[in-house]
């Protein structure tokens, strides 16, 4: 496997998805932040040139540029045959493109809401946080049951399902009614590897 570096910014949980499967999975590699509150023409040149559709996360492993954070797990996680690929590589699949649609736009949208921009249309507030609501409930009912999203092991599904619940706080988002989610990330803290987002990309 040849060199890997990593564009993300500390307060992307897109990127601090992919930044905790390389730390979970112990790759070394490079991280470069990219001044994703800039305009984008005045952000960093080499990531310009490697972000097809301008955003972060991008990796780049062994100089092809791969972006979009779950086409990003996918990917280590093929590569490196690990993170629930060797169990069930449909399976896997079925919880990334779940985690795109569902709780990878309800959460990360509300904090845009109510951390970034401090308020913003109630209506789409109101709809965001049932759309959470349900998202978590999801989440609940499958975790009451195993204790990884995949069964026994942690995979892809749980780094891209939990990235943005570390920010919890941010969105007055109290887990206490999710027992057996608030128990899942209590797992996932525990992992080698595992740090805060702002821990493991740089404080804010
Ligand atoms: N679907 C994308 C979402 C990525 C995304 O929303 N990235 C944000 C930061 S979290 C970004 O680059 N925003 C800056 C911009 O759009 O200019 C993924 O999963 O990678």
């Amino acid at each position: 496997m040849g060199d890997l570096i990593l564009y993300g910014h500390p307060d992307s949980g897109h990127s601090y998805k992919v930044k905790l499967a390389l730390t979970v999975l112990d790759l070394a590699h490079e991280y470069r932040e990219v001044e994703v509150f800039a305009p984008r023409d005045a952000r960093r040149a080499d990531w310009r040139e490697v972000s097809r559709f301008g955003e972060i996360p991008v990796l780049i492993d062994d100089g092809k540029a791969i972006v979009q954070s779950d086409a990003i797990l996918l990917h280590l996680a093929r590569t490196r045959n690990a993170l629930g690929w060797e169990v069930d590589p449909d399976r896997l699949t079925e919880w990334m493109f779940w985690e795109a649609n569902r709780i990878g736009i309800s959460l990360p949208n509300l904090r845009l809401c109510k951390h970034f921009e401090q308020g913003g249309d109630a209506g789409l507030i109101a709809w965001l946080e049932g759309r959470l609501q349900a998202d978590l409930d999801r989440l609940e009912t499958v975790l009451a049951g195993q204790p990884f999203l995949m069964g026994e092991a942690v995979s892809a599904a749980d780094l891209a399902c939990c990235g943005y619940l570390f920010f919890a706080d941010q969105v007055d988002l109290d887990l206490v009614r999710w027992s057996a989610v608030s128990a899942w990330l209590d797992r996932i803290r525990g992992l080698p590897g595992w740090g805060h987002p702002y821990d493991l990309m740089g404080a804010r």
